[in-house]
């Protein structure tokens, strides 16, 4: 008998569809003007491509994310809410949903909390940990699309999984990073190779 496993699981482009719900309300908002399909994204930050594409398309990519609704009308990711659920309920495992928050507060820490609720139920509430620097969490995994996570803590316990998504999936990464393709692969086993 070993002893408890932690995983942490980021939100947005693991379990919530930030890259398909930013694309959708921005087409719908700025229906004149260019937009990146999700198969030409490059790169973590939304508001940088379109900066380059041109760069008043930057702040007009933020105001997006920065309305009223957008991050609780986020859809699920497919197999997201389900893996974790089944996590949450395998045997000497400790599941956290581990996410930052945008710094434009007004909406985004409590809409997270919401979605949380409305996919995952009012009992995962108790998982949540919304963080700007996630290396000050101590977890045996972090499941994340940001491919590179860093922070005050030079070593943190965890090992990054990284999560495929639209913007890193032509990424060529280091051989030591693992990656998750989508929650259709092999999840469990990355979890039974962190058990001791
Ligand atoms: P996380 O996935 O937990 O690392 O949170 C990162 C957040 O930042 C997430 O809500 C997506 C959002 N984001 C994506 N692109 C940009 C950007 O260009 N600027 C800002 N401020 N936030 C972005």
């Amino acid at each position: 008998a070993g002893k408890r496993l932690r995983v942490l699981v980021d939100m947005d482009g693991v379990l919530a569809d930030f890259e398909g719900g930013f694309l959708k309300k921005y087409r719908a908002r700025y229906p004149d003007e260019p937009f990146i399909t999700l198969d030409d994204r490059r790169g973590f930050w939304v508001s940088l491509q379109y900066g380059q594409l041109r760069s008043d398309l930057s702040e007009k990519a933020i105001s997006i994310w920065e309305s009223k609704g957008f991050f609780i009308d986020l859809d699920p990711l497919p197999g997201g809410v389900e893996a974790v659920k089944e996590m949450a309920r395998m045997d000497d495992t400790d599941v956290f949903i581990c996410t930052s928050p945008i710094k434009h507060y007004k909406h985004c820490p409590y809409e997270k909390y919401a979605w949380v609720e409305k996919h995952l139920g009012c009992d995962f509430l108790e998982q949540v940990i919304l963080t700007r620097d996630k290396t000050l969490i101590a977890g045996d995994l972090l499941i994340d699309d940001k491919p590179d996570i860093q922070g005050v803590e030079p070593t943190p316990a965890w090992e990054h999984i990284l999560f495929t998504a639209c913007h890193n999936k032509h990424l060529s990464v280091g051989p030591s990073q693992r990656r998750l393709l989508s929650w259709s692969d092999d999840w469990r086993g990355i979890l039974d190779s962190k058990r001791k």
